[in-house]
C-alpha cells in the first residue's frame, strides 16, 4: 500500500478519491469515514511500531469465518456483531545476518464488535535485539555422537553413535535401550564406525529407514531396515537388506558417511575418496569407481534381488561410468544438504592440508565435477597450474590456520521456527575449531559470512536436523548442543 500510495504514484488520486466514497473496505492511516451500516459494526486496528517499508502480520477473526490479514492500520466496518480476535505475528525487517525481528505486542486480544459503533484495538510493535546464538545441551553422555535426525512429523530424536548404536530422545529422555545396536558389525577404527541414518519420506507407512557404516573389513555399507511392528522405539533386528557394498579395504580414512534423501524421493550417499592423502589411486576422478562421488540410489521397491535402481538422469546411466554416480571430484563429503526451499545443494568437502570447502548447485543437475584431486579449494593440488575447465569451484573456503581450521563440518541451511532471523543461512563448523558460521547465497556468491561467536564445546563431529527443521551441534565430548536463541 504505501508504494501504491507514493503522491508521485498517478493512482494515489484515484485511491484517495475510492477511500473517501467509502468504496473500500479497509483505508490505511486509519482514515475511515464510514457510519456503520443498520446492525454491524467497525473495528479499528491501529498498529504502531513498524519501519517504512515492513508490513504487519495481523490477523483479524470473528463471527461466521469471518478473517482479515492486515498490513497496517485500518478500520473494518460492516462487522457482525460479536466477539473478534486479533493476532499478531513478528515480522522481520531487512534480510541475512542483519535481520532484525519485530515483535507485536500483545500477541492476541479479544475484542467486541457492537452494531452501530466503533470497537478499537492496537497492536505495537517494537525492534528486539539482533540475533545471538548460544548452544543448549541437550543429550550427553554418548559414544561419539556422529549424526542427528528424525523421521518427518516426528517428535523424537533419533542420535547415532559410532560405535554402532541408534539411541532414541523421547520427551527430552534419552531412551536406555538403543533403536538399534550393530555394534557387532562395526569398527570405530580410523574415521570407521556408524555415521549416519536416513529415515525414508514415508517412513510413518513403511517404517524404512537407511544406514551408512563401514562393516568388519572397512568397507562402505549402506543397508535397508524396518522398524519394529510392536514398538516404535524399537527397529527390528532380523530386517537388514543390503543396498550396497562398496570397497574400502585399503585406508582406515576418507569413508564420507551422508545418507540423504532428496527433493526428488532418491537416497543419496557421499562416499569419501578411499583415504591415505592426496588419493593415489584417483578415485574421486575416476567415474569407474564409486569412492569420492555423491551416488543417488533408487531405494524405493528395493528387493534382496534388486536392492536399488538407477534413477533416470544419472548422468552416467548410459554412457559408461557407473550408473549410480551423481557427481565427482569430491574427497571426503563429510556432510552435505538439500536445501529444499531453495533447491539448493551443498556439499562440505573436507581438505586435504590447507583448504576446506563449501560447494553449492542447483537440486537437479547432474554430473558435476567438484574438482578433487585436480584442486584443492581454488588451489591446484600439488601442482603450480592445473586445468580448470569443467570443474566446480567452491563458494566459500578458509585456511588451516589459527583464523580457519583443520576439517570442515558441513551443516544446514536454517528452515526452523524458532530463529526466523536465520532464515536462508546455511550454517558450518569446524571440527578442530569449533566455530559456528553461517553465510547466505545467492546468485553463485556466498556473503554475509558471520562467526556467531558460540562457546567452544569440543570437536564438532556433526550437525544434526530434527523434524521441525532446528539445528543441533554434536560434540566429541559425548553432548548433544541445539543451537538456540541466546
Ligand atoms: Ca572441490
Amino acid at each position: 500500500m504505501r508504494k501504491l500510495l507514493h503522491p508521485r504514484s498517478p493512482t494515489w488520486m484515484a485511491l484517495l478519491l475510492a477511500c473517501c466514497l467509502g468504496l473500500l473496505a479497509a483505508c490505511g492511516g486509519g482514515h475511515d469515514h464510514h457510519p456503520p451500516g443498520a446492525g454491524t459494526g467497525s473495528l479499528n486496528v491501529t498498529i504502531s511500531g513498524l519501519p517504512a517499508g515492513v508490513a504487519a502480520a495481523v490477523t483479524v477473526t470473528g463471527p461466521a469465518s469471518y478473517s482479515k490479514t492486515l498490513t497496517g492500520s485500518s478500520t473494518l466496518d460492516s462487522l457482525a456483531p460479536g466477539a473478534y480476535s486479533v493476532s499478531a505475528a513478528s515480522v522481520l525487517q531487512g534480510t541475512g545476518t542483519g535481520t532484525i525481528r519485530l515483535v507485536p505486542t500483545p500477541v492476541t486480544q479479544q475484542v467486541q464488535v457492537s452494531a452501530g459503533a466503533t470497537a478499537g484495538a492496537s497492536v505495537a510493535y517494537a525492534a528486539t535485539a539482533p540475533l545471538a546464538l548460544a548452544l543448549q545441551e541437550v543429550a550427553s553422555g554418548l559414544a561419539t555422537p556422529t549424526f542427528l535426525t528424525a523421521p518427518p512429523g516426528d517428535s523424537r530424536l533419533f542420535i547415532l553413535e559410532r560405535p554402532g548404536r541408534i539411541r532414541v530422545m523421547q520427551n527430552g529422555s534419552l531412551l536406555a535401550t538403543p533403536f538399534l545396536d550393530i555394534s557387532s558389525l562395526t569398527t570405530v577404527i580410523g574415521e570407521r564406525g556408524l555415521l549416519s541414518l536416513a529415515f525414508h519420506p514415508q517412513y510413518a507407512s513403511n517404517g524404512y529407514f537407511f544406514l551408512y557404516y563401514t562393516n568388519l573389513a572397512g568397507d562402505i555399507v549402506i543397508e535397508r531396515r524396518q522398524v519394529s511392528a510392536g514398538n516404535a522405539n524399537v527397529a527390528d533386528p532380523l530386517s537388514a537388506l543390503t543396498v550396497l557394498t562398496i570397497p574400502h579395504p585399503t585406508f582406515s580414512n576418507h569413508n564420507g558417511g551422508l545418507l540423504s534423501f532428496g527433493p526428488d524421493g532418491y537416497l543419496y550417499a557421499g562416499t569419501g575418496d578411499g583415504g591415505s592423502g592426496g588419493d593415489p589411486p584417483g578415485n574421486a576422478q575416476n567415474t569407474n569407481v564409486l569412492l569420492g562421488k555423491l551416488l543417488r540410489l533408487d531405494v524405493n521397491a528395493s528387493t534382496v534381488a534388486q536392492p536399488y535402481a538407477i534413477p533416470p538422469g544419472n548422468p552416467f546411466a548410459t554412457a559408461g561410468g557407473r550408473p549410480e554416480i551423481w557427481a565427482y571430484g569430491l574427497r571426503n563429503p563429510w556432510r552435505y544438504a538439500f536445501d529444499v526451499p531453495a533447491q539448493l545443494l551443498y556439499i562440505a568437502d573436507v581438505g586435504q592440508a590447507s583448504r576446506e570447502e563449501v560447494d553449492v548447485r542447483p537440486v537437479g543437475q547432474a554430473g558435476n565435477n567438484y574438482g578433487w584431486n585436480i584442486m584443492e579449494g581454488t588451489q591446484c593440488y600439488n601442482s603450480a597450474s592445473c586445468n580448470q575447465a569443467g570443474l566446480v569451484l567452491p563458494v566459500i573456503e578458509y585456511g588451516h590456520d589459527s583464523a580457519g581450521g583443520c576439517s570442515i563440518t558441513g551443516g544446514y541451511v536454517y528452515r526452523g521456527a524458532a530463529l526466523p532471523e536465520l532464515a536462508g543461512q546455511y550454517l558450518y563448523s569446524d571440527y578442530c575449531s569449533g566455530w559456528l558460521k553461517s553465510f547466505s547465497y545467492s546468485n553463485g556468491a556466498a556473503s554475509a559470512v558471520t562467526d556467531w561467536g558460540i562457546a567452544n564445546v569440543g570437536n564438532i563431529v556433526s550437525f544434526g536436523q530434527d523434524a521441525q527443521n532446528e539445528l543441533y551441534m554434536l560434540s566429541g565430548t559425548g553432548k548433544v548442543y541445539r543451537i538456540v536463541r541466546k
